[in-house]
C-alpha cells in the first residue's frame, strides 16, 4: 500500500528544470521526473543561465531547479531523496533500510565513478569531441559572442583540459578508463539479462545511479554508443525503457528483497576503485592539496581534489551509521566480503564546511558553505560550463 504524497510536493508543481540536453545529471533528473510523473517545464542553459543558477544555489552545476515560490533546488541525489520521501508509491528509494543503504551506494558509485569514461570517450576522440564541442558552443555558449567555431574551440580546450588531462588520464591510464567502461557494461548485460531493471521490475536508485553516463554520454556519443550496441544491446535496450518508465504503468513492479549477486561486480569495482579512491581525496582535501597520487587496480594515477567526493564519502558514512544494529551488522558483513568496508572507513570524512545545516536541496549561496571556511573552500564545487 502506498501512503498519501506529502503536501509539501505541491511546490513543485511549475517548476523549471535547467539544464541541457547533452548533460549526464540532466538526462538522470529528467528521467527520473517522467518516471514520477511530476510535470516541469525544461530550460535549456546558456551561460547567464548557468550564473543565474549559481547565484541562486552557490552551485556552478546543472541540473537546477526553479521553484514558483521562488527557491531552487540542486544535487540530483539530494531533490531525488527530498522527492522520494514526500511522493507515493512506487518508491524507487527501496524502503529495507539494507537496500536503501546498497542503492544510495550504487548511485553514488555509478554518478561518480563512470564519469571519468563518460567525459574521456566525448572528449578524447575526435567525432564526438567534433560532435559535441559544436552542440555545447551552439546550445550552452548561443549567448557567447563569436563565430561558432571559435566557440567551440574553445570549449573542446576546456574540456579536455578539466576533464581529460586535469582528470588524470594520460597515455598510460586511459586503457584502465576504457576498460571499466566495458567491464560495467558487461556487468548490467548480465543484470538486465534476469530483469528489466537493476534490483526488478521497476526502476530504483541505482538504475538512476546508472542512468547519468549511460544516457546522455554512452548511448549517444558515437564512440561509446557504437560499443554498446556491439557489445550490450540489453543495456541500450534498458537506457530506452528507463526513459519511458512510468511509475502508475509500474505500480505492481516489486522490487527484489536482498542485494542480488549480480551486483557484485559492482561492489568489487566501488572496493577497489571508488572507495579507495574518495578515501584519499578525502585525505588530501584535510591537507589543503590540490591534487592527491593514488593507485588503483595496479593503476597510478594524479588526480584533483575534488570536494564534492569528500561530501560523497561524509553521506555514505552517514547512511551507514543510520542504520539499526542488526542490519548494520549483516551489511558490514557483506561489504567485508566484497572488500569495500575498509577503504568506506580509512578515512573519516572531514569537516569541508559544506552544506553545514543540511539545507540540501535547497542550497543558496548564504547557505552552502560554512563562513569560518577559508575562502578558497567557499566557491562552487563546480566551476563552469556543461560537460
Ligand atoms: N552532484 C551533482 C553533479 C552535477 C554536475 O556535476 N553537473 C555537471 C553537468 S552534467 C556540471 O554542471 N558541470 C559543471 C562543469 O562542467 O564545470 C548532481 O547530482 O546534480
Amino acid at each position: 500500500m502506498s501512503r498519501p504524497a506529502h503536501p509539501d510536493l505541491a511546490a513543485l508543481a511549475g517548476m523549471r528544470v535547467h539544464g541541457l540536453d547533452l548533460s549526464y545529471f540532466t538526462g538522470k533528473l529528467q528521467a527520473y521526473l517522467r518516471y514520477c510523473e511530476l510535470p516541469f517545464e525544461f530550460v535549456d542553459m546558456d551561460t547567464a543561465g548557468m550564473r543565474r543558477a549559481a547565484r541562486a544555489t552557490g552551485m556552478a552545476q546543472m541540473p537546477a531547479i526553479e521553484l514558483a515560490d521562488g527557491r531552487w533546488m540542486t544535487d540530483t541525489t539530494a531533490i531525488i531523496d527530498w522527492i522520494e520521501a514526500r511522493r507515493s508509491g512506487p518508491e524507487v528509494t527501496p524502503r529495507d533500510p539494507a537496500l536503501r543503504f546498497y542503492s544510495l551506494l550504487l548511485e553514488d558509485y555509478a554518478d561518480e565513478w563512470l564519469w571519468r569514461p563518460a567525459l574521456h570517450y566525448r572528449w578524447s576522440f575526435q567525432p564526438d569531441t567534433a560532435l559535441m564541442g559544436r552542440r555545447i558552443a551552439a546550445e550552452m555558449l548561443r549567448d557567447v559572442p563569436g563565430p561558432l567555431g571559435l566557440r567551440t574551440a574553445l570549449i573542446i580546450a576546456r574540456q579536455k583540459r578539466k576533464y581529460v588531462r586535469g582528470d588524470g588520464i594520460t597515455p598510460a591510464t586511459r586503457g584502465a578508463v576504457e576498460d571499466l567502461y566495458r567491464r560495467t557494461l558487461a556487468a548490467l548485460e548480465t543484470t538486465l539479462a534476469t530483469r528489466p531493471f537493476l534490483l526488478g521490475a521497476r526502476p530504483s536508485l541505482a538504475d538512476y545511479g546508472f542512468m547519468g553516463s549511460m544516457f546522455r554520454h554512452f548511448s549517444l556519443d558515437p564512440t561509446p554508443a557504437r560499443i554498446m550496441r556491439d557489445t550490450a544491446p540489453a543495456v541500450f535496450e534498458w537506457v530506452a525503457r528507463m526513459w519511458n518508465a512510468r511509475a502508475s504503468a509500474l505500480a505492481d513492479g516489486a522490487l527484489l528483497d536482498a542485494v542480488p549477486d549480480d551486483w557484485s561486480p559492482f561492489l568489487a569495482e566501488a572496493a577497489t576503485g571508488y572507495l579507495p579512491c574518495l578515501a584519499a581525496n578525502a585525505e588530501a582535501a584535510a591537507a589543503g592539496q590540490a591534487t592527491f597520487a593514488v593507485t588503483l587496480q595496479g593503476v597510478d594515477w594524479r588526480l584533483p581534489v575534488n570536494l564534492n567526493r569528500v561530501h560523497c564519502l561524509k553521506a555514505l558514512q552517514t547512511a551507514f551509521a543510520a542504520l539499526p544494529a542488526d542490519v548494520a551488522a549483516a551489511v558490514r558483513a557483506r561489504l567485508e566480503t566484497a572488500g569495500a568496508w575498509a577503504p568506506l572507513w580509512r578515512v573519516t570524512a572531514p569537516d569541508i564546511g559544506f552544506d553545514p545545516e543540511g539545507r540540501l536541496p535547497f542550497l543558496t549561496p548564504e547557505t552552502a558553505w560554512a563562513s569560518a571556511f577559508a575562502p578558497r573552500r567557499r566557491r562552487p564545487v563546480h566551476d563552469g560550463a556543461a560537460r
